[in-house]
């Protein structure tokens, strides 16, 4: 009875699909057995984990099926757990909300009238990639580097003014994990103030800057669809039928399947059958590849939540031999950042600054790319909202994010 209960709490909680009401909770760990024993409950419950256990005092955060509370509630406690804060006290309200407030956007026809303030479906954001491609034909072209497992386009917007000296790269993509949608959002209006605000001209005049919007497109689909908003993986099928889909940023050729990614297609941080299983990784990866090792100056892979620039090693508790550099230039985006809004981004080697990954973009980028300054971003916030963060927030995230590429910016030109 007890694992037929487990079972269906799997399938549950994995889909996304209950009709009842749902919560974040937060359990603060303050020992490392009760990291271990709040990963054991994760994996044998099937949780999903908004932040995993990873450090001593660093909040975990997971959804919960309002059906399932008290068995999850009296899990915690039989584990001998601190008891938990609720943090999102209505997930789908919340969700409600942001998909009635994304309705209201005008229409646009220019990238200058086009809505900044709300989230869009993917229709809108391919129309703002064509806008942006169309206004500033001169400099910068749309080019489709693949196609997702459900036969959509990935496009990249490639800016690169003309200049009589050869000018450094820097490699931006969103959405990789399609339910962080305040990466793409607040990335398009920053590529907007580049494009059109004057205090920002030497951005796009001293540097090519190379844009994925959308990796996880069909996974995107899937969070404006009913129930869908919290999917993280691709949406091709896998052995296990009741869970499809990839974690992609595990699925990358470095480090694949070593530890820091699951082996089971039913875990969020299923690393794939193969290493570059997914188009959407393997059309980015070839992408890359394309510039030649060594030839891009930084990559961005952004990310949400919980405010932090990590850089490689993320596999293993190793340091790179950039190590310094990597750390003093993220040290510089994330006192950018803080200027503008006194939002603190916590920066460090991802294995040790948050947990072990395998097979993640940051790695991938530095060892097989050659790109030094690899990062990755963690957008806002620190837990209020998590993967919902408002779309009144979609500014001054921008707003932030923009200032740290200026500061990235000064220090590639600076390397150069
Ligand atoms: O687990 C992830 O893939 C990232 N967190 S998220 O909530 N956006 O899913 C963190 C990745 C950290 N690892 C590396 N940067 N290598
Ligand atoms: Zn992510």
């Amino acid at each position: 009875m007890f694992k037929i209960r487990l079972l269906a709490i799997t399938v549950i909680l994995f889909e996304f699909q209950s009709s009842g009401s749902q919560q974040v909770w937060r359990v603060v760990p303050t020992t490392q057995n009760e990291i271990i024993r709040l990963r054991e409950l994760g994996s044998t419950l099937k949780i999903d984990f908004w932040i995993k256990p990873s450090q001593v005092n660093r909040p975990v955060d997971f959804l919960v099926e309002s059906e399932y509370e008290k068995e999850i509630s009296h899990s915690l406690s039989v584990s001998g757990l601190p008891p938990h804060s609720v943090y999102i006290k209505d997930v789908k309200s919340l969700v409600g909300q942001q998909v009635a407030e994304s309705k209201l956007a005008k229409a646009a026809f220019t990238v200058a009238d086009f809505d900044y303030s709300v989230y869009h479906r993917v229709e809108e954001i391919y129309a703002w990639i064509d806008m942006v491609a169309e206004e500033y034909e001169s400099f910068t072209t749309k080019r489709q580097i693949g196609t997702t497992y459900e036969g959509r386009p990935i496009y990249a917007l490639e800016f690169a003014k003309e200049s009589s000296n050869p000018k450094p790269k820097i490699f931006v993509d969103s959405l990789i994990h399609c339910r962080e949608w305040i990466t793409t959002a607040s990335l398009m209006l920053v590529f907007k103030q580049m494009l059109q605000n004057d205090d920002y001209a030497s951005m796009l005049d001293e540097v090519d800057w190379y844009f994925v919007p959308m990796i996880n497109i069909d996974g995107y689909v899937k969070t404006w669809q009913e129930g869908g908003r919290l999917w993280r993986q691709t949406t091709r099928p896998t052995a296990s039928s009741a869970c499809p889909g990839v974690d992609a940023n595990r699925n990358w050729d470095a480090y694949w399947s070593l530890p820091g990614a699951s082996p089971y297609p039913c875990d969020y941080d299923y690393h794939g059958p193969t290493a570059a299983s997914e188009s959407e990784v393997r059309n980015l990866a070839s992408y890359v590849l394309g510039f030649g090792y060594g030839n891009i100056s930084a990559y961005l892979t952004v990310h949400s939540y919980t405010q932090l620039i990590l850089y490689p090693y993320g596999y293993d508790d190793v340091l790179t031999p950039d190590n310094a550099y990597l750390d003093s230039t993220a040290k510089k985006m994330a006192d950018a950042i803080e200027a503008v809004h006194g939002k603190k981004y916590v920066y460090g080697p991802s294995a040790t600054g948050i947990y072990v990954t395998s097979g993640a973009t940051d790695d991938w980028a530095y060892d097989v790319a050659g790109v030094t300054l690899s990062y990755t971003y963690e957008l806002r916030d620190t837990g209020e909202y998590g993967f919902l963060l408002p779309p009144e927030q979609i500014l001054p995230q921008s707003e932030e994010l923009l200032e740290g590429f200026v500061a990235l910016k000064d220090i590639v030109v600076a390397n150069f």
